[in-house]
């Protein structure tokens, strides 16, 4: 009785878009010349007829190599084998049902664009601007609402309501993120999430190959993905390989029972698209490294469910995890994808991950993956590094956590700076420490401006640490211009200012933006300038200072220049002892002040910065960050 809602539900929701095709074949083409010389087909006929074959009616140097059926007759699993002398054709299948119906569909096998390998990754010189599409700028009014998709509510006064952002609208303004010294931008995802209500957020998609056409479907991402490439800089793909939205057909009527976990007690999904009693996990992540752990709050943890709205992936069916892989690829070869951020990379299935990013790199060697391992100590962000080889980097909660205690306590033996000083030495833990993504905020933690209580001394020390520490920074929009929601998603997810039309303020040309968040935008942007100039930060040796007087410093050095950044997280005016920076004043110049917060205010030095540089001390006004360079 279950399969046959089921199967109800799915036709009707095959019944809009573009697809009116009684086939559907996922991936929904391929490329010739791909590393593997294989790709696993899932067959599916959209009208629920249980299929009896596949076979290949046209093809060259192309032959199937297996045929199997799903649990789920209505599904076939087909391998097929693509000699590296094949050329770029259109396959055409032959499909038979079991009540003797027969289909044909053509398959496209593509050319590889080898021009797209060449520049992807991310390295320490990079810059994350981190972006809520439906959030960011409305470029296209027109799909603010789209037929046949189930929300059809619009209203930027809700928080939780779509609110008509687009990729259109991001692809016009990337002149204002490079503005602010991104060379890439990750947006959240933009898979359709065909959902019944907060849809706008992208983390329950319910199809693996659609754009939302409500962003603009996979024309605009890929008008997108070459604006960006023309700028040179970077598309960061936000990737979601645990869970999936329960309107996904994975879950209303799935291959096999096997590719989810923990089906729900009342399994029916109601209005708002959650279902009922679902195992939600546990979040207990140390499950996976604990000598002790109970095998069943494992188990809970990682099949456990997010939340009733998303259901959890079986990652651990060999056909789920092909199609995952697969699916990866695809959009890497098909949009010129230059690096995944992972959503919850702790929760699915540890072994599917290292196979899936294994995957991934065999194919694209230069290609970036950084994880989302929201994990609470350093000991644990290390296990999810080792973990897995073949990742390249992940966001760094321990350095944010660290920010949190410098920037919003005060300094003590133990706390604020001091945490934070203790924090970096932590990374002989970590392999490739550069590879960390390092943020203040993100779309899931309110925003900095508010955790600094609107402070603008302590908003500017934090951004000019970010610009200038190690690993790649990531700027969540609208903080340069001190948006300030926090404690609620729909509102730290607010929309940019000048996004929309009748916008009262409008921070890409300046226009209705008051003094602070104007004289915040130039600070940032004069960061972003003073990076683009200083190959050092990120690249050259590091080293950092104990911090003193609630003085800490770090600095950068290269064959070429010095680059020391102090900072004065006291109320008081306080010095750095430059003596303290030993032989890296050897043979180098007299500094020149890069960057400074605001004057030091201290008239101890009459004649200025030179004097105080014989004296080998430099003051700092209160809560103050300056930067001094000095070349060889
Ligand atoms: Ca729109
Ligand atoms: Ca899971």
């Amino acid at each position: 009785m279950w399969a046959l809602v089921l199967a109800t539900l799915s036709f009707s929701f095959s019944a809009f878009g573009t697809r009116e095709l009684p086939v559907r074949m996922d991936p929904p083409n391929w490329w010739v010349g791909m590393p593997g010389n294989s790709v696993e087909l899932l067959v599916e006929t959209l009208r629920q007829e249980p299929i009896a074959s596949v076979t290949l009616t046209q093809g060259e140097g192309v032959r199937i190599l297996k045929d199997e059926a799903a649990q789920n007759a209505v599904y076939h699993y087909v391998t097929l084998v693509i000699e590296p002398s094949a050329p770029a054709q259109t396959l055409v299948f032959t499909i038979k049902t079991k009540k003797g119906r027969t289909y044909s569909h053509s398959y496209p096998l593509e050319a590889r664009d080898a021009s797209r390998r060449s520049h992807m990754g991310l390295d320490s010189r990079d810059l994350i601007y981190l972006v809520t599409p439906d959030r960011f700028a409305n470029g296209n009014p027109a799909n603010d609402q789209v037929r046949g998709l189930q929300e059809q509510t619009l209203d930027r006064s809700e928080g939780y309501q779509r609110h008509g952002g687009d990729l259109q609208g991001l692809t016009d303004h990337l002149d204002y993120i490079a503005s602010l010294g991104a060379t890439a931008v990750w947006t959240m995802p933009v898979l359709v999430n065909d959902m019944p209500r907060a849809s706008y957020h992208g983390y329950a998609i319910t199809d693996h190959y659609r754009v939302d056409p409500r962003f603009g479907g996979h024309a605009a991402y890929k008008a997108y993905a070459k604006a960006l490439h023309a700028k040179d800089m970077k598309l960061v793909m936000d990737m979601v390989p645990n869970h999936i939205g329960t309107a996904h057909r994975f879950y209303q009527n799935p291959p096999d029972s096997n590719w989810i976990n923990a089906w729900p007690g009342r399994p029916e999904t109601d209005k708002n698209g959650e279902v009922g009693e679902p195992i939600i996990t546990n979040h207990r992540y140390a499950t996976l490294y604990d000598p002790y752990a109970a095998p069943s709050d494992q188990q809970q943890f990682t099949d456990g469910w997010f939340v009733s709205s998303m259901v959890d992936v079986n990652q651990r069916d060999r056909h789920c995890a092909q199609y995952l892989i697969q699916n990866a690829l695809w959009w890497i070869e098909s949009i010129g994808v230059d690096a995944f951020r992972v959503d919850t990379w702790i929760y699915p299935d540890q072994n599917f991950l290292n196979q899936w990013s294994t995957a991934i790199h065999a194919v694209y060697p230069e290609f970036f993956i950084f994880s989302e391992s929201w994990v609470h100590n350093e000991h644990s962000q290390q296990y999810f590094l080792d973990r897995h080889p073949t990742l390249d980097g992940a966001a760094d909660f321990m350095m944010y956590q660290a920010w949190k205690e410098a920037l919003e306590k005060p300094t003590t033996w133990n706390g604020g700076l001091n945490h934070f000083y203790m924090n970096l030495a932590a990374d002989y833990l970590y392999r490739e420490p550069e590879n960390f993504m390092v943020f203040l905020d993100n779309h899931d933690e309110g925003r900095f401006f508010a955790k600094v209580k609107e402070d603008k001394d302590l908003y500017k020390m934090g951004l000019a640490m970010l610009y200038t520490m190690r690993g790649i920074p990531c700027l969540y929009y609208g903080t340069e211009v001190l948006m300030k929601a926090e404690n609620d998603h729909g509102a730290m997810r607010q929309d940019f200012y000048g996004g929309w039309p009748d916008d009262a303020k409008n921070a890409f040309t300046g226009e209705g933006l008051t003094a602070d968040e104007a004289e915040a935008l130039a600070f940032v942007r004069e960061l972003a300038e003073l990076r683009k100039a200083h190959p050092v930060i990120g690249t050259g040796a590091l080293r950092q200072w104990a911090p003193y007087n609630d003085v800490y410093a770090y600095s950068w050095s290269n064959d070429e220049e010095v680059l020391l950044v102090m900072v004065n997280r006291n109320a008081n005016a306080q010095y750095f002892d430059l003596n303290r920076m030993g032989d890296w004043l050897n043979n180098v110049s007299t500094p020149k002040v890069l960057l400074t917060t605001k004057p030091a205010g201290v008239p101890v030095f009459p004649d200025g910065l030179q004097a105080e540089v014989e004296m080998g001390i430099y003051y700092m006004a209160p809560n103050g960050v300056t930067i001094l360079g000095y070349r060889k």
